[in-house]
């Protein structure tokens, strides 16, 4: 029997993760909800036994920077991953992957891995000649001996690591420096700082509702999100709420995926955001549409915020900045406030802007003053971190005895947590991740002169790539730890091999959802890869060899054992488990009280209320009111978007063979008047250039953007030299630095031009 059933497998997936049964995945995946499993579940009905007996099965997690960390099932036969589906254990996973979920056996059998150890004679030569770990490690080891030697302290060992890989015990790496000594940390993030600092100002945390109680709203503003692409799991909760008869309202300059499912589009001008929830704010005060009893029970500062809104702001001026219509504002006012319960999901991709953390802060007023804060359905939903009570045990390390470091360094705030606090004599010494370029050119006594990458990309992902080479070139040693031959480790001096999520242990939570996740290794680590944590362990062995006590890390170490050492009571409560093996039987959810955020009203502010007016901020420098701030003076004619694609996260999953099939070549998506103007046809090759440099590519002519606007998405496309990165400086969004330890960076606020090529 269980030969018929595997017969009947076998005919339902064809090959082993055959390109026919990718192609039925990609039609299935994406904002079209999928249960892929049905495809095999239909090939086995009837059959005694289910599919899932024929394969050893293992629970995996997407360890990715992605609203989403998906909870995923991988069938494993002879040693090898046959498919990957999503759990269905998790009511937000849902048996379904993304496009590039399922794409993973393609990631782990990629003959483009790096296999083993390699040393680069002259960076950017790609000559590379293989070593073994012992002489890899042992070069390393060296190094930092003689950086310790020659400046009498690490801090010329520099750490620059961020999103390649979410999971837990990944923080290992941090680990890994602090039992060096005290060391160089690049910190803040890429990503969504000038957010998180604004709703630290406004509500005290970043807490946002469970994304599954969006089927209760009857209002959904996605608002400089594209959800579609980058969260499609949220989707489903997003049409059921439609089903139910809610309005979703788009408010993007592009129109996206997710404009095109919605009820209404708005196309703002980019960086007008704040202008327009201002305009919408001084209507319905205008109205008399507020929540009285919120504003006077649970808030501080909304009679000054009034005021502000009677003396500033005008619809007039709100179109103007916003560059939408009077009336389309009033009746977003008004339609947002009618509906009970209204909810606004902030995007991160608008809140990259010099003026981001202002947009964001006017945006969580509108929600505010409508009385849609606690609200089961409502909110202002950005981010939370509440699921993230691990005790990061390969973080925590000592410095070894003697070691010397920054004086008075004020400690370094990561992007969950913080390092070097507590009243140590001496810190690391912190640079802002976000100005990678300007730090390294610019630091001195001592100058950096070793950088060691992890889960992190530089040269597709951080701007000014003509600065950050001349960087890299004052360099002395450079170590990628990395899964493939990208753009920045064609920079290294050194590549180690990294083991994909499928061949370590580690755990997983989410920023978006509610949902834990364990990660078990499911084969053999390829080729002599071998996870961040090991490389550790194997550092801190040399280190010790060649001078006893020169590292505190483990010598030996067992990605499982160190998985398990993350759990505590804290998150076995929390999730209602007796062990982490219970997670074997599917992911687990948070039991929290209510999906509403602050459905309490116990804000963390400083007043213990909503805070309209944050001395806090104004404090740190910044407005105390949440009032319009100006948008970046342009550079060049047009705004330049370089958002996110639907085929990568970053700079993974482009370079696979399948997303090539989809998305073979980078493209610029031009508005036909813009390009007319121009001299431009559709398909013609065009440059796209400014001040700092250039990209050669396809030109695709399309009203989904505006005039004034160039939209190419970011992505790295092996055997290509397109990078968006070469186009893109280094100004700063306007907050950050509170939580995560340096400014957001302004990644929308940039400006270029366009020419037949
Ligand atoms: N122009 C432009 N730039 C942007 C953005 C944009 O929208 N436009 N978005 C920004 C945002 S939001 C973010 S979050 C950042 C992301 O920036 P990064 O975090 O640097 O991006 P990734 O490409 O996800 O991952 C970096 C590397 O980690 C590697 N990696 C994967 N798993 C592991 C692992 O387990 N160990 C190790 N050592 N390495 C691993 C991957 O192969 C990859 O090369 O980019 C930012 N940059
Ligand atoms: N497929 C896929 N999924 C991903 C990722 C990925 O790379 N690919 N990345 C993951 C990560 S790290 C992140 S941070 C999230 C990001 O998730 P999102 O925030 O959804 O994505 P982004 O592409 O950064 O930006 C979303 C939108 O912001 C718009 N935008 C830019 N400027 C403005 C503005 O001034 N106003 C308004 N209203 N809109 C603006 C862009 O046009 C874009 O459509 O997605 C995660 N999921
Ligand atoms: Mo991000």
């Amino acid at each position: 029997m269980k030969d018929s059933c595997k017969d009947l497998v076998s005919r339902a997936l064809g090959s082993s993760v055959s390109r026919r049964r990718f192609l039925q995945m990609l039609a299935l995946s994406g904002a079209a909800a999928a249960v892929p499993g049905s495809l095999l579940r239909a090939a086995t009905a009837g059959a005694e036994i289910g599919y899932e007996e024929a394969f050893e099965v293992f629970r995996n997690a997407c360890p990715r920077n992605c609203y989403d960390s998906c909870s995923i099932k991988t069938f494993v036969k002879d040693g090898v991953i046959q498919f990957v589906e999503g759990a269905s254990e998790s009511s937000f996973t849902a048996g379904g992957l993304c496009v590039k979920g399922y794409a993973y056996p393609r990631r782990v059998y990629s003959p483009d891995r790096i296999k083993y150890p390699m040393l680069q004679v002259g960076r950017g030569s790609g000559n590379w000649k293989r070593l073994s770990w012992e002489e890899a490690i042992d070069r390393i080891a060296g190094k930092i001996l003689e950086i310790n030697e020659k400046d009498g302290n690490l801090l010329g060992l520099a750490l620059d690591k961020y999103s390649g890989n979410f999971g837990i015990t990944h923080y290992g790496v941090e680990g890994m420096m602090s039992s060096l000594g005290y060391t160089t940390r690049f910190v803040g993030t890429p990503c969504w700082p000038a957010g998180i600092d604004a709703q630290n100002y406004d509500t005290g945390e970043m807490w946002c509702n469970d994304p599954e109680d969006m089927v209760e709203s009857k209002y959904i503003i996605v608002w400089g999100a594209n959800p579609a692409w980058c969260s499609v799991h949220s989707m489903k909760f997003i049409f059921e709420a439609q089903r139910r008869g809610a309005k979703l309202v788009v408010i993007d300059p592009v129109f996206t995926q997710t404009a095109a499912k919605a009820d209404l589009y708005i196309q703002v001008d980019t960086a007008g955001d704040g202008a327009l929830a201002l305009g919408m704010a001084r209507h319905l005060l205008d109205k008399g549409k507020i929540d009285r009893r919120f504003v006077t029970e649970h808030a501080l500062g909304f009679e000054d915020f009034a005021n502000y809104l009677r003396q500033n702001v005008t619809l007039e001026w709100a179109a103007e900045e916003s560059g939408v219509p009077v009336p389309v504002i009033r009746q977003l006012a008004e339609e947002f406030a009618a509906a009970d319960p209204a909810t606004v999901w902030i995007g991160y991709g608008m809140q990259r802007h010099t003026n981001g953390g202002a947009s964001v802060r006017a945006i969580d007023a509108l929600v505010a003053m409508t009385g849609n804060i606690g609200k089961v359905g409502g909110g202002a939903r950005y981010g939370h971190l509440r699921t993230w009570g691990f005790n990061y045990n390969a973080m925590v390390n000592s410095a070894p005895e003697g070691a010397v470091g920054m004086v008075d360094g004020a400690g370094i705030k990561g992007d969950f947590h913080f390092i070097g606090e507590g009243g140590a004599k001496y810190t690391d010494r912190p640079l802002n991740m976000n100005q990678l370029g300007r730090e390294i050119l610019q630091t001195q006594d001592p100058q950096i002169r070793m950088l060691w990458l992890a889960c992190r990309n530089p040269f597709s992902q951080d701007p000014d790539t003509a600065l950050l080479k001349k960087a890299f070139d004052t360099l002395e040693m450079v170590v990628v730890v990395d899964q493939f031959f990208t753009k920045s480790v064609e920079q290294a001096d050194i590549v180690l091999p990294h083991t994909t999520l499928f061949e370590e242990y580690t755990v997983n939570v989410g920023y978006w959802h509610y949902w834990l996740s364990l990660n078990e290794q499911a084969i053999q680590p390829m080729y002599e890869s071998k996870s961040d944590v090991q490389i550790a362990a194997l550092l801190s062995r040399r280190m010790n060899e060649l001078k006893p006590g020169s590292c505190t890390f483990p010598t030996e170490l067992d990605t499982r054992k160190w998985m398990e050492k993350e759990f505590n009571q804290g998150i076995y409560d929390l999730f209602g488990l007796n062990s982490w093996e219970d997670l074997r039987q599917g992911p687990a959810k948070a039991k929290i009280p209510s999906s509403a955020a602050w459905h309490d009203f116990k804000f963390k502010t400083p007043s213990g209320k909503y805070e309209f007016s944050s001395a806090l901020a104004a404090e740190h420098g910044h407005k105390a009111l949440p009032e319009y701030r100006p948008k970046r003076a342009a550079t060049a004619p047009l705004r330049l978007l370089t958002p996110h694609s639907k085929f990568s996260l970053h700079s993974q999953f482009q370079n696979l063979d399948f997303m090539e099939d989809f998305n073979p070549e980078p493209l610029v998506y031009i508005h036909p008047a813009t390009a007319r103007a121009r001299g431009i046809g559709d398909g013609d090759q065009v440059r796209v250039f400014n001040r700092l440099g250039d990209a050669r590519l396809k030109a695709r002519l399309t009203d989904n953007v505006s005039a004034d606007v160039l939209l190419m998405y970011e992505a790295w496309f092996r055997n290509s030299d397109f990078n968006v990165q070469n186009l893109l400086d280094d100004e700063s969004a306007d907050m950050g630095a509170y939580k995560t330890g340096a400014p957001g960076i302004a990644t929308h606020d940039q400006f270029a031009d366009v020419e037949r090529a």
